[in-house]
């Protein structure tokens, strides 16, 4: 009894002992990170860049779900025509520079993992801590985005909801750790015009040879992915998954017919697009009955959640004269509906503004040629300032709702 005591006293003396002395092996040696580079100045300057890219990726991927599910006190509206191209290129662009800026930054930080004593106060626990779910929310946040680009859709889990949940968890754990290193941030942002001597005679790297690798790596990979949306950079876009211009009628195609299993049904002579929900009226009609109509002109881009956009000439019949041919309120919001039996991106609802924007269209040409079947013929839904998943394909039904 009082020698199982005793060894009891004796390990809970050890253990004090480890926590208060650090032992003096492998990666707890003193000099085990001899490189000048791991230092706070490099990781601050880092950190600035890492917490602008993840705010603007956080807001603009905020922005983009609530466009895709609108709540009561949110209305998206049609104008300016190019801001959810600009909103989401940004969005897609801002992660990945952050790739190889995050890399860097592990890199220059990682030592502290052996920092002795581990705690020093409760609010260096917290601080701690949140690194945690900082560090594992931001490469999952980077690791499903780049493979939702690449259509490389390996998780049982929904994409959409893992991403959304796992941004708001690291720019939580982000604002607790600005706060925790706002001190180190103001330091280095007052020292940039007379940084401290960078002493790199011994002609290894230096601090600000680093730094400038980790803003050259993120610049080039930006010119090597930003061709997708941005026309001017076609060239270079040697990393975009998609280019602009491959594709049907010369522009790239996300969910194909066959995909979406309407192969059939599109190309059936007895296609009938259904206009419901006006009065008691329901209209039908035929793709010659739609040209009939009239066909109105815009020129709008098809801008992805997954970053790349293209701008194309449509000519189709306006949302607006769709309801008022049946009989219903142009002040309504309208359902489209496609052929495809099911799907998350099988129907979209167009809010008033939408309906009544004169270029919100049933396209049924596009480059002044009838739509391929793999860009939605017969008609597809093309509206102005709306995200790449609501320009619904194929479609069947307009409902006035
Ligand atoms: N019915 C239907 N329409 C759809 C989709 C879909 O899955 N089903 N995908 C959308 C997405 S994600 C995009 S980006 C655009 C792309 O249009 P495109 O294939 O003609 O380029 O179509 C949209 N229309
Ligand atoms: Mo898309």
């Amino acid at each position: 009894m009082r020698d199982a005591a005793e060894t009891a006293l004796g390990w809970l003396r050890r253990g004090v002992a480890l926590v208060v002395t650090p032992p003096r092996v492998g990666p707890f040696r003193p000099e085990a990170f001899g490189s000048r580079l791991h230092e706070q100045r490099t990781a601050a300057w880092l950190g600035i860049a890492l917490g602008v890219a993840f705010t603007v990726c956080f807001a603009t991927g905020l922005l983009s779900d609530l466009i895709q599910n609108p709540q009561p006190w949110f209305a998206w509206t049609p104008r300016p025509v190019w801001l959810y191209r600009v909103t989401q290129g940004a969005h897609v662009l801002t992660g990945l520079a952050a790739i190889p800026l995050l890399l860097v930054k592990l890199w220059v930080v990682y030592p502290r993992l052996w920092q002795w004593p581990t705690l020093r106060s409760a609010a260096h626990v917290v601080e701690r801590l949140t690194v945690v779910p900082l560090v594992a929310g931001a490469i999952f946040l980077l690791v499903t985005g780049v493979q939702n680009v690449a259509y490389w859709y390996v998780w049982r889990f929904s994409f959409l909801e893992g991403h959304y949940w796992a941004a708001w968890i690291t720019i939580g754990a982000l604002v607790v750790h600005v706060g925790a290193k706002a001190g180190i941030v103001r330091r280095a942002w007052n020292s940039r015009r007379n940084p401290p001597a960078d002493a790199d005679s011994d002609g290894s790297l230096s601090r600000r040879g680093l730094l400038t690798g980790a803003w050259l790596t993120a610049g080039l990979l930006l010119l090597t992915s930003a061709g997708s949306t941005i026309p001017a950079l076609r060239r270079f876009a040697v990393l975009a998954p998609r280019s602009m211009t491959v594709g049907p009628q010369g522009f790239p195609v996300n969910k194909t017919a066959r995909g979406a299993g309407v192969v059939e049904l599109a190309q059936d002579p007895a296609w009938r697009l259904r206009v419901e929900g006006a009065v008691d009226q329901e209209l039908e009609l035929s793709l010659a009955d739609l040209r009939a109509l009239g066909l109105a002109e815009a020129v709008l881009p098809i801008a992805c959640v997954e970053g790349w956009s293209v701008v194309q000439r449509w000519r189709g019949v306006r949302i607006r004269d769709l309801v008022t041919e049946a009989g219903g309120d142009p002040g309504s919001a309208v359902r489209v509906e496609s052929l495809q039996p099911s799907g998350p991106y099988r129907s979209a609802t167009l809010n008033p503004d939408f309906v009544a924007d004169p270029d919100t269209l049933l396209a049924l040409d596009v480059g002044g040629e009838p739509l391929h079947l793999e860009h939605g013929f017969p008609v597809r839904l093309i509206a102005p300032n709306n995200p790449g998943v609501l320009q619904t394909k194929w479609v069947a039904r307009v409902v006035v709702l």
